[in-house]
């Protein structure tokens, strides 16, 4: 079963945790395939077109990871020196491990957003005028739906505010929507309300969507093409690649709206955990399927009672010192969340114990 290991672990760490289908799986051995640096296999090229057109943009272009999009993105959009906003809690400033320093060039600028929305005022505020000390900002990157922030989502309206400052300026807006068909799925609109207001996106198959590998970036077809010699640069030239792109495109055709079981699992979740004394949950947050927990209350970190959660079964990853994070996805099903819901006050309740003796 898809992320619960031996029947009896339920692992909520990430929705990376997923297993390809079935049909995924037999998707890969029949792909036809061909050598994709010539562009010569026919399963990438297709993903690819479904991609784009799903996306309302002219091209796009699969790699092996969220990360290397973000800095294949990165790179395609800017020029070394440059100056980047994002969001201070964002996944390239965070977990992408300073490429956006190290190989990009760029000097990343971070605002605080609010639940991982940016406000165009500060964003506005933040752009560096031209003057020679300064760099040239000329991108604003944001992140849907947010992780940090508890999977968040920033909707159309908000990104649309956003677009108008950047194209007032003459910046470009990306967007890493690693889960922006979550967000698509829970507002229920078109994906392309989200996307139409950025000049470029990429987004994840290996996370909901259930893929072994993979994401893609859309977007115009010069930047594409650009995109294109980066990734073979930083060696993401992967040859016989329909063997990533077939389960993609079983993906792209079947797994996106099953994402809104994911979404009531973590409203179930966050239900449960939210009449447990010494744990909070903002449920304003619970917008997808991704639950933080805050452990504040309870007078342990988060190292501590994930390892307490791991020897009766839950996996869970640490979100900050006091906050753990738990994502739902396919495999895990309400009987899941019930037993994880029943583990989590038993570890809760040893803890009263503990302390009380
Ligand atoms: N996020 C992972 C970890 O790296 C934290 C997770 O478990 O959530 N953008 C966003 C918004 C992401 O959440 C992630 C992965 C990425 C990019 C990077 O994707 P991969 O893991 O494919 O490099």
């Amino acid at each position: 079963m898809a992320g619960v290991k031996g029947g009896d672990v339920i692992d909520l760490r990430s929705d990376t945790v997923t297993l390809p289908t079935e049909e995924m799986l037999e998707a890969i051995r029949r792909a036809s395939l061909g050598d994709d640096v010539y562009r010569e296999d026919p399963t990438v090229n297709r993903l690819e077109e479904m991609a784009a057109k799903k996306m309302g943009k002219e091209a796009a272009l699969l790699v092996p990871s969220g990360t290397m999009a973000n800095l294949v993105s990165l790179m395609s959009n800017t020029r070394r020196g440059d100056c980047v906003i994002l969001e201070a809690e964002s996944h390239i400033y965070w977990y992408e491990v300073g490429g956006i320093s190290t190989i990009a060039g760029l000097m990343p600028w971070p605002i605080r957003g609010y639940m991982g929305a940016l406000d165009p005022k500060d964003v506005e505020a933040a752009i560096r005028p031209k003057d020679i000390h300064f760099p040239e900002t000329t991108l604003v990157c944001i992140e849907n739906t947010h992780n940090r922030a508890g999977g968040t989502i920033i909707t159309p309206r908000q990104i649309e505010a956003l677009s108008k400052v950047t194209r007032e300026n003459g910046l470009k807006l990306y967007m890493d929507g690693a889960r922006i068909f979550n967000a698509a799925v829970a507002l229920k609109v078109d994906v392309r309300e989200f996307t139409r207001h950025v000049n470029n996106l990429m987004f994840s198959l290996s996370k909901g969507l259930c893929c072994p590998v993979g994401s893609v970036i859309v977007g115009d077809s010069d930047f594409i093409e650009r995109a294109r010699k980066i990734r073979k640069m930083l060696g993401g030239g992967m040859r016989k690649a329909g063997i990533i792109a077939a389960p993609g495109i079983i993906a792209l055709e079947k797994m996106i709206d099953r994402l809104e079981e994911d979404h009531v699992n973590a409203k179930l979740l966050a239900n449960g955990i939210k009449g447990i004394e010494g744990l909070y949950v903002d449920l304003r947050r619970i917008q997808t399927n991704i639950v933080l927990v805050d452990l504040s209350g309870l007078g342990v970190n988060s190292n501590i009672f994930i390892a307490m959660l791991r020897e009766r079964g839950l996996l869970v990853s640490s979100h900050s010192k006091n906050v753990i994070r738990m994502v739902t996805h396919f495999g895990i099903r309400r009987e899941h969340i019930e037993k994880a819901l029943a583990i989590i006050e038993e570890t809760v309740r040893e803890l009263r114990k503990r302390s009380k003796s």
